[in-house]
């Protein structure tokens, strides 16, 4: 049976500031923490770094040109904190101000629904340099460059992420090492800015609510569900863990305003548990009320087995952290495998739409049948062929197409899924695979002036936009 997205069904695609924009210097930017970060040696690949990205700073209109006749009915984009407060907290820099000003109203003015993250990973370094995440000033500055945000843009934008992936920057920047800060096994930092960024997103949600701006604001999650490698009892409990520790601790407290309480053991066993106040419960509880949706960004699941007593090591090369290798466990308890006979990409992620249905259902058993939920992410990563006069992506076209399928499948199901935002609009800075990892519907030659090219998907998505996914199923 044909089917069309929903009226109301926004499709998109998206990217993150410090990923795109580049111009790192200008117009009274602050440094991020990825600024630097990005300098120190072997952090990221042939250390490349954001200081020119595919400078959207000064292509903003021509690219978003290009998302209007393509007919893209919403861009996902994160601000730079380091535009609206170049150090973080104090003073306001108005350039930053006028700069996503401009990229707003550009969008408007094609009918491009603005999306837009407040926290895309690029912190000041300013506050990293004073504990980070993990001291709660961080969190009450996040506050104020959420409200400052809110004020100055929240007649126009409608829609409102607070974090990206919590999961991955928090566990990247504690445990392997692989973001800023560059912590290694950090138990206790870890855990201490878990509870911060909570904070964080609470307060943002209230602030939102406070002022009435009828928009709606929500939490996007990397999520990755994990599966029992097998039916074996050991293996179904180590998934349960891993998703315990990679996706309840995250969605809880921002869903029913608590952690899980397995968590809260577990932690207090290992004496690892942070300082939770009572009145940040309180704060959580509020905010859960008033959340309007989840994202999420889809990738990959895992396949999980047991691995208690295996004395796992955590991998942290890079290589793990990007994804080319085994990935890590904190704790040793699972371990996540790449069984035979599945489709994967070329960095080892499992391809699989029907899995993100099977995570969904999940989570609907958790949070309610009803919860609203947009795919924020989801994409190919792949070197994709240049040759020739058209980009041939075709890999990239398959994986979409089957995801979006398997959105409509979930719509027609009964799951309220609002929006799916193809990452990424354009190629851009993978955080630890440079350019080589593409993304994009744009291709950008940096041999070449930055210059923008059309590729074969980006002709497809058209057409997928132009007939509202009708013909998904036959293409
Ligand atoms: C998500 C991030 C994005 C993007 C994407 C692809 O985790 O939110 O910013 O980078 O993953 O990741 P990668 O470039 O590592 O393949």
């Amino acid at each position: 049976m044909r089917m069309k997205f929903p009226n109301d069904f926004l499709i998109g695609a998206a990217t993150a500031a410090y990923q795109v924009e580049g111009a790192v210097k200008e117009d009274g930017k602050g440094v991020s923490n990825w600024d630097v970060f990005s300098r120190i040696e072997g952090k990221t690949l042939n250390n490349t770094n954001g200081d020119i990205a595919v400078d959207f700073y000064h292509h903003y209109r021509e690219d978003i040109a290009l998302m209007a006749e393509m007919g893209l009915e919403s861009y996902r984009f994160s601000i730079a904190w380091t535009r609206i407060y170049p150090d973080g907290t104090g003073r306001v820099n108005q350039k930053g101000i006028e700069f996503y000003n401009a990229v707003i109203d550009e969008c408007l003015n094609y009918g491009i629904v603005p999306f837009v993250t407040l926290y895309h990973w690029d912190l000041p370094q300013a506050l990293e340099e004073n504990g980070g995440w993990t001291n709660r000033n961080t969190a009450e500055a996040f506050v104020k460059f959420a409200e400052t945000c809110f004020d100055c843009f929240g007649d126009r934008v409608k829609h409102w992420i607070t974090f990206n992936e919590s999961v991955y920057f928090l566990r990247f920047g504690y445990i392997t090492g692989a973001h800023p800060p560059g912590h290694r096994n950090d138990q206790e930092g870890f855990f201490k800015a878990i509870h911060n960024m909570h904070y964080a997103h609470a307060a943002a949600v209230i602030a939102y609510k406070k002022r009435r701006q009828y928009g709606e604001i929500g939490f996007s999650h990397g999520f990755a569900p994990n599966f029992p490698l097998n039916d074996c009892e050991s293996n179904q409990g180590a998934a349960l863990h891993a998703n315990m520790f990679e996706t309840y601790i995250y969605l809880d407290p921002v869903m029913k305003g608590s952690y899980p309480e397995y968590v809260l053991d577990s932690l207090r066993d290992r004496s690892l548990l942070p300082e939770i106040k009572e009145e940040d419960l309180k704060l959580f509880s509020e905010a859960s009320r008033l959340v309007d949706f989840i994202g999420l960004n889809y990738y990959h699941p895992n396949a999980v087995r047991n691995a208690k007593g295996s004395e796992i090591q955590i991998d942290y090369s890079r290589e793990a952290s990007a994804g080319k290798t085994r990935q890590f466990y904190f704790d040793g308890m699972y371990e996540i495998v790449k069984p035979e006979g599945r489709e994967y990409t070329k960095w080892g992620w499992e391809v699989s739409p029907e899995s993100l249905l099977e995570g969904i259902r999940i989570l609907q058993d958790r949070y309610g049948d009803q919860i609203k939920l947009y795919i924020t992410e989801n994409g190919l990563g792949d070197v994709d062929d240049v040759q020739g006069e058209r980009i041939q992506d075709t890999p990239r076209i398959d994986f979409i197409r089957r995801h979006l399928i398997a959105v409509k499948q979930g719509i027609r199901e009964g799951m309220n899924i609002k929006g799916y935002f193809a990452w990424s609009f354009i190629d851009l800075l993978s955080w630890l695979n440079g350019f080589e990892k593409q993304y994009g519907f744009v291709y950008v030659d940096h041999n070449d002036n930055l210059k923008r090219s059309k590729k074969q998907s980006y002709y497809w998505y058209q057409h997928v936009i132009a007939t509202r996914g009708e013909q998904l199923e036959e293409e």
